[in-house]
């Protein structure tokens, strides 16, 4: 441990708080002592030769001489693999377990048995090793058979030289993970954390690969501690359950939309979530937030959110607010509610032991806590010092976790930021989690923490959207968390957590976002600036640039940090804020239609550019660029005092949006670069929508003889109201474009005119439902239409 985290902690924490992290290390410890009984029998074990097969529902149940395998199709590109013995995983991850059945073609050879089904053949041969193919022979993967080690199963899979591994959830690594170790163990890295660190607040067991072959999915679901070895191998290994995995195969649209379907997609969040959010870890009192508030109407600066950190609370007992710093949190809420400013609330699992508290004699008399194998109630150390645990693994414990939010919706708390859960309790050295033998009731099955741990973060958010749900009924839930597993999105954001202020940890910001991306966690975000030190003014700036492309718009700071307001650095850090929070909302009509989009197909705004051609191999490592959306390419600037920065462009063409320059991809090459703007492109055929002073303008980046379609989405912004969706149809010839525009959806289309503005050709005319329109320079201004056709020079 560095002076600087010392320091950080004594701040903190104090010397008290100090000694509890003792006094808990040691009786962790004790507890996994006494009660531990693994590592008994310790025998690898592969399957053993091959003795039956049965054919089963969608598949086949294969038995071999110390093992059992179920291979089963639940639809033409996803297939479920499931070795036993081992425990049933509880379905706390999946969405849909209905699927209709599959009717793959068994058959039976010599030396191996195939299933074929979809485009995909799957061959088990007589000692338990798959390999899996595509329709024209080529081998997409290939499985050692299992070995079994006393409670542990793994897997080993080879791969090919070129292969290609992301995602695992939250990872602090080089964006490709191979070659790598990685462990799936949500934890806090306490304090802060940067490139190398592992492993982090959310270790969802998804990958993604990418091959000469083509491309699949893995998603284990097994929430048991686990290892992930990545050399010329994947070696996964679980420290219990039985070994069960997904293999889904095809595009990467088509597979994220059917992991999706597995494991869940995102609900359509309030528009205001994607506005920008201000929050500092020291934001105290009332008086704080209409300082801060008074700032941003001084500077003229827009804003949506602020959170409020730990400190709101009464000696940090959850569900209580501290009324000496928020005598009238209702008054305030209700003051910035009438300023568009919402606010959001910390949320941390941890109950104070505190005979006084109310929260903790209700949960004492449901008997919602976690508890030693002994029956004794779990005691860890957190912000309000000794504390108690709920069980989310409890449904009488989500319930009545759920039931404690309407203290915050009732004084219009409008957002809830989850903290601390994945679970985190302070401990001076090892594991800072729970001990591994902690009993949990597993809704019914029983387990111990090493199965638990990774879930509870998942079933804390689970509660709380359901609370949020039924207790504000009007209003679409938003909960943004730091820990989570597979399943996560279906009820939370996350954010990228306590980030070390450094150019490092700026620049690991976009590999870790990818990889949540390909993880299924569509919604991310990071601190601006970074969580644990004061960033220069360019640090910062850069920072705040890049974040304006992230699906959560929040600038947060740990205690003690120098003020990080958008007008703290003075000119002309403020005045490029200013266009980069200005460019954020006008880009709110395309990044609304995009969180849309996501809610159904499960595919994240922001993706890897491999995304545009999966083929090109030369896309594979680009780590310093992302995609948000199809229309917008970010090649954000992560180094200080940078002079130029080098572009890879994926296929299509692509338009600087500061110049309308074209750019031809695939390409690779250098540009200028300035303090004012980070680079950044606009892919042909395009119509990308911005809001600005209530108009709507339409940007036309025309393609080279292409068609494309658009879609804006429209609704009041909150609730469950009507709806419409606008949808354009263009097809671009060398000179002239022709769009034409449908709308579903019952919702009035919001503004009376539309602005089109052309750019990188130069229009002559336009013909609006076969008139000629009135043109001023490449702009036009025109009513609702059903056919356009722009004639350029
Ligand atoms: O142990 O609530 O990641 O955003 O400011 C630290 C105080 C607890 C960790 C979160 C951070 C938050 C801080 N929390």
């Amino acid at each position: 441990m560095d002076i600087r985290k010392i320091i950080y902690v004594l701040r903190a924490i104090g010397i008290s708080g100090i000694v509890r992290t003792l006094l808990y290390g040691f009786a962790r410890d004790r507890v996994d002592k006494k009660y531990s009984n693994r590592f008994s029998s310790i025998k690898r074990q592969a399957p053993g030769e091959l003795q039956s097969e049965n054919s089963i529902k969608g598949g086949i149940k294969l038995k071999f001489e110390h093992s059992s395998v179920n291979l089963i199709f639940l639809s033409h590109n996803l297939i479920q693999i499931s070795w036993e013995p081992g425990k049933l995983p509880f379905p706390y991850s999946i969405a849909k377990s209905d699927w209709e059945t599959q009717h793959p073609l068994s058959i039976s050879g010599i030396l191996s048995h195939s299933l074929i089904w979809g485009d995909f053949n799957v061959t088990i041969d007589h000692s338990g090793g798959i390999c899996f193919q595509d329709f024209k022979g080529n081998i997409l993967r290939r499985d050692n058979p299992p070995i079994r080690e006393g409670d542990q199963w793994s897997l080993s899979s080879i791969l090919t030289p070129e292969e290609h591994i992301y995602g695992l959830g939250e990872r602090a690594s080089s964006f490709n993970l191979r070659p790598g170790n990685y462990c799936s163990w949500n934890t806090d890295p306490a304090g802060s954390y940067t490139h190398g660190n592992d492993p982090l607040y959310i270790g969802t067991p998804i990958y993604l690969s990418l091959s000469n072959a083509g491309c699949y999915l893995v998603f284990f679901e097994n929430s048991f501690k686990s290892y992930f070895q990545i050399d010329d191998r994947f070696n996964a290994s679980f420290a219990g359950g039985m070994l069960r995995y997904y293999l889904i195969f095809g595009s990467v649209e088509k597979i994220f939309k059917q992991l999706t379907e597995l494991v869940g997609r995102p609900c359509m969040p309030p528009r205001w979530v994607l506005g920008y959010h201000q929050s500092r870890w020291g934001y105290r009192t009332e008086s704080d937030i209409r300082e801060l508030v008074k700032g941003f109407e001084e500077h003229g600066l827009p804003l949506n959110a602020i959170h409020l950190d730990i400190d709101y609370m009464d000696g940090f007992r959850v569900f209580t607010i501290n009324s000496s710093r928020f005598p009238e949190m209702q008054k305030l809420a209700s003051d910035l509610e009438n300023k568009g400013i919402k606010l959001v609330a910390s949320i941390n699992p941890a109950v104070k032991r505190d005979r006084k508290y109310e929260v903790y004699n209700e949960g004492l008399s449901k008997d919602v806590f976690c508890k030693l194998p002994n029956g004794k109630i779990l005691s860890g150390v957190s912000w309000p010092g000794w504390s108690i645990f709920p069980d989310f693994t409890k449904p009488e414990a989500r319930k009545w976790w759920k039931d404690q939010y309407q203290l915050l919706l009732r004084v219009g708390i409008s957002g809830i930021w989850h903290d601390m859960n994945e679970p985190a309790s302070f401990a001076a050295w090892g594991d800072k989690s729970f001990p591994i033998t902690t009993s949990h009731f597993m809704d019914g099955q029983g387990g111990d923490h090493l199965e638990a741990h990774n879930l509870y973060g998942l079933l804390m958010n689970q509660a709380g959207y359901e609370s949020l749900q039924e207790f504000s009924p009007n209003k679409r839930p938003w909960i943004f968390s730091r820990a989570g597993w597979a399943g996560l999105q279906r009820y939370a954001w996350n954010w990228t957590g306590d980030v070390e202020t450094s150019w490092e940890s700026l620049k690991q910001n976009i590999p870790t976002i990818l990889g949540l991306s390909l993880s299924g966690h569509a919604f991310s975000g990071v601190d601006i600036g970074g969580f644990s030190g004061s960033p220069s003014a360019e640090l910062f700036l850069r920072w705040f640039q890049m974040a304006t492309f992230l699906p959560l718009f929040r600038t947060h700071s740990a205690i003690g940090t120098k003020p990080r307001e958008p007008w703290a650095y003075g000119e002309p850090t403020t005045s490029i804020i200013r266009n980069f929070l200005e460019l954020r909302y006008e880009l709110l009509p395309y990044l609304y239609t995009l969180v849309w989009e996501t809610t159904h197909t499960g595919i994240s705004p922001t993706r890897p550019i491999f995304w545009e051609n999966p083929e090109d191999r030369d896309l594979w490592d680009v780590e310093d660029e992302f995609l948000l959306g199809k229309a917008i390419l970010i090649a954000p600037i992560l180094h200080e005092k940078e002079h130029k920065r080098r572009i890879t462009l994926p296929l299509g063409n692509w338009y600087s949006y500061w110049d309308d320059q074209l750019y031809v991809g695939p390409s690779q090459f250098e540009l200028p670069v300035t303090l004012e703007t980070i680079p950044l492109f606009i892919k042909g055929g395009s119509l990308l929508p911005m809001e600005k002073d209530k108009n709507i303008c339409i940007n036309v980046y025309p393609d080279i003889e292409n068609s494309n379609s658009n879609h804006i989405y429209f609704d009041d912004g909150d609730g469950y109201g009507s709806w419409r969706v606008d949808n354009f149809y263009s097809s671009t010839k060398q000179n002239s474009m022709e769009i034409s525009w449908d709308h579903e959806g019952e919702f009035p289309f919001p503004y009376s005119f539309v602005t089109f503005e052309i750019h990188g050709k130069q229009l002559i005319n336009a013909v609006v439902d076969g008139n000629t329109h009135l043109t001023h320079g490449n702009t036009l201004i025109t009513p609702i239409f059903k056919n356009l056709n722009l004639n350029f020079e």
